[in-house]
């Protein structure tokens, strides 16, 4: 067999044990129900963009910049996805290379900080980001960071401890946005808390993106210097990231000077060569096609229902007898505080649901100090790996055409998994009713299993 011959030939005859994987994958995804509020399914042009040839391609450098040769093409969906992404949240510039959230994250951070500058930044246990200032991610490593927390009693953010913690601080850098937290953001009020002390406000909002492009959300960019954002979460494309940004710096005078290059330019700095080599090609121009689709109005619908369907479900885990985080939410995702609803762990939750084919995950959440209880397992409750809270979201399930009745059987079966965690039973006779709700939603039925 030639070499092209070779390279002509299906994964399923080249290589079946992956191709085996990934169609259990598949089936692992159509026979439950992804509940983890920061996953989603893209669309088959989304995947079919990714699938390309475009992997194959050096394009360091930006468009009618490269460092290769042979870029004019790739230039094409490049340019498309900045153009694309602009459009969405009415941004002056936009970097669509970064690969991941954190690596966003970083080089936003690079741009306008230097080691030991100062950034207030939501508290992990309380919903914030590793890169958001924990001790064992380089953000906490390099640099000051002042957390601000989560009001045990409400649930929500403390403005005026934002703005009394600034004061007190005078940080370089004040960060709005989480991994998890069920309530809307004051951007504006983050903005004039930044003014107030001379810092940078950057809004990361990996997260809530969909609801923020589609005004769901309040939208962060004119309030920020500086907006992250993943492009696989409530934004339905690949998994990858993007930086957003204004022109220019508002805070030159007083920390750079001399600086001859702008905002702009330098967040593209910072990306290549600041931290990245070449791009991933195929996923720019599936960040293109995933934009494009967030442009049009069918996707201000979908995340319009993503919203009515948490609130559903979280009113129909409270009526059950849930305790939630802030008892409720105002975006896609909530946070269920098991330990006190089911004396279950995080970790109980999340391998007892795993078993019913409702995926989540475990989840830190405020609690007040104390000393940490012990679960049915003998396990410590409230530590990272094994916390009291699990988080749920309706970003995929919306996507998988699950509306306000489905809301409502989901949250049922929440329940009774959560109060009967060790009872295989219990969990069997749910996994599959969950089975028979996904028949009535076929996941991808068209894309077939690689045979
Ligand atoms: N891991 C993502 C999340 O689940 O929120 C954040 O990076």
């Amino acid at each position: 067999m030639g070499i092209m011959t070779d390279m002509m030939t299906d994964i399923t005859k080249t290589d079946p044990e992956v191709a085996n994987a990934i169609n259990e994958e598949l089936k692992r995804a159509q026979d439950g129900v992804e509940m983890i509020a920061s996953e989603n399914f893209v669309s088959k042009a989304v995947l079919q963009a990714m699938g390309t040839v475009l992997t194959n391609k050096y394009s360091e450098g930006y468009p009618g910049h490269r460092y290769y040769g042979g870029n004019e093409i790739v230039d094409i969906t490049e340019n498309l996805a900045i153009e694309r992404a602009k459009k969405l949240f009415g941004a002056a510039h936009a970097n669509v290379q970064p690969h991941a959230g954190s690596q966003a994250n970083m080089q936003a951070y690079f741009t306008i900080l230097k080691p030991g500058d100062t950034i207030l930044g939501l508290n992990l246990a309380h919903g914030g980001h590793l890169t958001h200032g924990s001790p064992v991610n380089f953000s906490g490593k390099m640099y000051n960071i002042v957390p601000y927390g989560i009001d045990v009693e409400t649930g929500r953010i403390n403005m005026d401890e934002v703005r009394e913690l600034a004061q007190k601080h005078r940080p370089k850098l004040v960060l709005s946005g989480f991994s998890a937290y069920p309530r809307t953001l004051d951007f504006k009020k983050f903005r004039e808390i930044a003014e107030e002390v001379d810092a940078y406000h950057m809004a990361d909002i990996a997260h809530i993106a969909g609801l923020c492009a589609t005004g769901v959300h309040q939208n962060p960019m004119p309030y920020c210097d500086i907006v992250t954002t993943t492009t696989h979460k409530t934004l339905r494309g690949p998994r990858g990231a993007m930086i957003l940004c204004q022109e220019e710096d508002r805070l030159k005078d007083k920390y750079c000077p001399d600086e001859k290059k702008n905002l702009a330019q330098r967040i593209d700095f910072s990306v290549f060569p600041g931290t990245q080599g070449g791009p991933l090609d195929h996923i720019i121009a599936a960040k293109a096609v995933a934009f494009g689709e967030d442009l049009r109005p069918e996707f201000k619908t979908y995340s319009e229902q993503i919203v009515k369907n948490a609130k559903v479900l979280a009113q129909t885990l409270m009526d059950n007898g849930m305790k939630l985080v802030s008892d409720g939410t105002d975006n896609h995702l909530m946070l269920i505080d098991v330990w006190a609803s089911s004396r279950c762990s995080g970790k109980e939750a999340e391998l007892a649901l795993d078993k019913a084919h409702i995926y989540t995950n475990k989840n830190m959440i405020p609690t007040p100090e104390g000393e940490l209880p012990l679960d049915s397992r003998g396990k410590k409750v409230g530590t990272p790996f094994n916390p009291t809270g699990i988080r749920i979201g309706t970003p995929a399930l919306t996507t998988r055409g699950l509306r306000e009745p489905e809301m409502e059987t989901v949250g049922k079966a929440i329940v009774k998994v959560l109060n009967n965690f060790s009872d295989e039973g219990v969990l069997r006779s749910v996994s599959q009713d969950i089975l028979e709700l996904c028949k009535k939603f076929p996941l991808y039925p068209g894309l077939g299993i690689l045979r």
